[in-house]
């Protein structure tokens, strides 16, 4: 029996096998949990649904989190099918590519600042709001994905930064606010990972050489030891931590 046995997960950002969100959602599957997953847009609608096949689950929902009536029929549905859901996964982050090439100042823009801003932080909030009323009385847990440019100023991160900022806030914000709940909520702050969303970053490899050459473990990690941690941090065994960040980075943080 795994440690996540009896527990209902709702995964969201899984857009292709190497997304951190399928690395998390197979060591969910793997330490028994049972899963539903969103995905964006249809084009991505049968990959998700085999992934979801993969791992035992024929729950797969729509959701684009731009809209407030994708997020309420999402919960809506998994209202009917599960009554309840124990870990929400947020994995979900974007900025128009172009602000993430040269400067900040030089790139960023009101439009796109408000965007990356709506889909990579705020959604987290709203989808606390959602899950909020299915998580009353369970030990329940919401986490998201963050990374350092939210704490130093990373090369061409850019927009991204202060979006993750704002997402670290909102942990700490929905932990205070839900703990009293029962509700944790943590984040994960990984290394670079080559991801379909990396690969909008300009000079993503030379973040992954320098990670590589600097972080104490001289290498860069994947998304099973990212998946690994987050059913750790969702599981009871974590029932003692919330509004905490914590690094998947091979150390990176404390050197580079
Ligand atoms: O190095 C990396 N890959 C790191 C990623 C290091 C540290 C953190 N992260 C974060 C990302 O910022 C993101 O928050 O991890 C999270 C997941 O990123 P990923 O696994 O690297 O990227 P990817 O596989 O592309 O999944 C992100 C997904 C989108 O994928 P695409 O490539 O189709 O944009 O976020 C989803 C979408 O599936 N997404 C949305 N979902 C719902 N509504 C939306 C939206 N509006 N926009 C993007």
């Amino acid at each position: 029996m795994g440690f996540l046995s009896g527990k209902k997960a709702l995964i969201t950002g899984v857009a292709s096998e190497r997304s951190i969100a399928s690395g998390i959602a197979h060591a969910f599957a793997r330490e028994g949990a049972e899963l539903a997953y969103t995905y964006q847009g249809d084009k991505i609608k049968s990959r998700v649904e085999d992934h979801a096949h993969a791992t035992g689950s024929d729950l797969v929902l729509p959701l684009d989190v731009t809209s407030d009536g994708e997020i309420d029929s999402a919960f809506k549905a998994i209202q009917e099918k599960w009554g309840c859901i124990d870990i929400v996964v947020h994995s979900i982050g974007f900025a128009p590519r172009e602000l993430l090439a040269g400067g900040f100042i030089e790139s960023v823009t009101r439009e796109g600042y408000n965007m990356a801003h709506e889909i990579s932080a705020y959604s987290f909030a709203a989808l606390g709001k959602a899950a909020r009323p299915l998580m009353q009385g369970r030990q329940a847990s919401m986490m998201t994905m963050t990374y350092l440019g939210a704490e130093r100023a990373m090369p061409r991160y850019n927009v991204m930064g202060p979006a993750k900022a704002s997402l670290e806030a909102c942990v700490r914000y929905m932990a205070d606010e839900l703990g009293p709940e029962g509700i944790r909520v943590n984040g994960i702050s990984a290394g670079p990972i080559k991801t379909l969303a990396a690969a909008g970053i300009s000079g993503f490899r030379t973040m992954l050489q320098r990670s590589e050459r600097t972080a104490p473990l001289r290498r860069n990690v994947t998304v099973e030891e990212v998946g690994n941690t987050a059913a750790f941090l969702s599981s009871d065994l974590a029932s003692g931590i919330t509004g905490e960040i914590l690094y998947v980075d091979a150390g990176f943080n404390i050197v580079g």
